[in-house]
């Protein structure tokens, strides 16, 4: 049943709560409303970010003299600050970061784990392109005390809750905690983020296909052949149109609304890919399981991976499912 009125993030959660995780005591909930009040000071940053050379520029000093920090430095110190007290996790693991990030002594610990991108696809910010944030949230592994490393590598299909915030024209924030993926818009003038996109299904026709084709002459033959098969119009209901922005959120975001297929292969530079397992290619794996997509690395479906390295790079393959089932026959060699 739909619900009535304006939804609120927080009372679509409480009701979701309500719904499926009736004992539950509310400190997923808890978590999830933060990461969202992070997004929105993150936003509030990023909406100025045109303004850094009257302000000063990042990295440099304003016109007080004072340090302006980068943006994605930024967003990492906010996301971190907002949930390092709350008792809520017992580890995190950031982009920014090069080594797991513990919740400091004087705090208590709980039982999720948070693995995030702050600011993914920060290189585009002085065009104004969309960037976003990426999370995913899990139950801790290990027994007590501070999270481990042990708790941070754990495969895809244990996340409890994932998505990812983008800061284009609106802010959005859009997440699935294994009950459907829901789209919420930020009002600024109310500073909530609104029901807008409630269950969202990516469409049965790929439309787009999403690529950095200047790597072409340096993708394995089987990659190569996918996408001049996807160009020859030869793809049963393939994409008609090819986007490509650079900026994974806002890639994967369009695709999901308009249905298609991104891809970032392996190549002779980066051999594992460029994208991160558990904090880029992850995240957005469940959100598009959650609409009824697929995303593998080719051989395996991504959410069967199972880390060895926090920063542990992947092939990403992601979209509408017959398109990366397709992907997936050309690097077996079956087409
Ligand atoms: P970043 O984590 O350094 O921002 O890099 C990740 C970004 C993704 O948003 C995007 O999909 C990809 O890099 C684009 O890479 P390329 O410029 O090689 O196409
Ligand atoms: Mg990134």
């Amino acid at each position: 049943m739909k619900p009535h009125g304006i939804i609120t993030l927080s009372r679509f959660m409480l009701e979701e709560r309500r719904r499926v995780r009736k004992d539950a005591s509310g400190a997923f909930t808890e978590l999830l409303l933060e990461v969202a009040f992070a997004a929105k000071v993150v936003a509030r940053e990023v909406n100025k970010a045109g303004l850094v050379e009257i302000l000063g520029l990042e990295g440099g000093e304003n016109i007080h003299g004072e340090d302006v920090t980068k943006l994605d430095v930024y967003a990492n110190n906010v996301f971190y600050n907002a949930l390092d007290h709350m008792g809520l996790l017992c580890v995190m693991a950031s982009e920014e970061n090069d080594e797991l990030i513990e919740i400091p002594d004087r705090f208590p610990v709980g039982d999720y784990v948070l693995v995030f991108d702050p600011l993914d696809g920060s290189s585009n910010i002085d065009a104004n392109v969309s960037i976003g944030t990426i999370f995913a949230i899990y139950r801790r592994v290990t027994a007590r005390g501070k999270g481990t490393v042990e708790d941070l590598l754990q495969p895809g299909n244990r996340i409890l809750a994932a998505g990812y915030v983008i800061y284009g024209s609106s802010t959005m924030f859009v997440c699935s905690t294994g009950q459907g993926v829901h789209g919420f818009t930020l009002d600024p003038g109310i500073g909530e983020f609104i029901l807008s996109h409630q269950d969202i299904q990516v469409p049965e026709k790929a439309k787009v296909y999403s690529v950095n084709e200047v790597y072409y002459d340096k993708w394995d033959e089987p990659v190569r052949k996918f996408v001049d098969h996807i160009k020859s119009g030869a793809a049963d209901s393939g994409p008609s149109t090819a986007r490509y922005i650079g900026s994974l959120v806002a890639d994967f975001h369009r695709n999901l609304l308009y249905g298609g297929i991104f891809l970032y292969p392996a190549d002779t530079k980066n051999k594992n890919g460029k994208l991160r397992l558990l904090y880029e290619a992850n995240p957005m794996a469940y959100v598009i399981e959650q609409a009824g997509g697929y995303a593998s690395d080719g051989h395996t479906r991504i959410l069967d991976k199972t880390p060895t390295d926090i920063h542990e790079r992947t092939p990403l393959f992601i979209g509408n499912r017959n398109m990366v089932e397709l992907a997936e026959k050309f690097i077996a060699g079956e087409m």
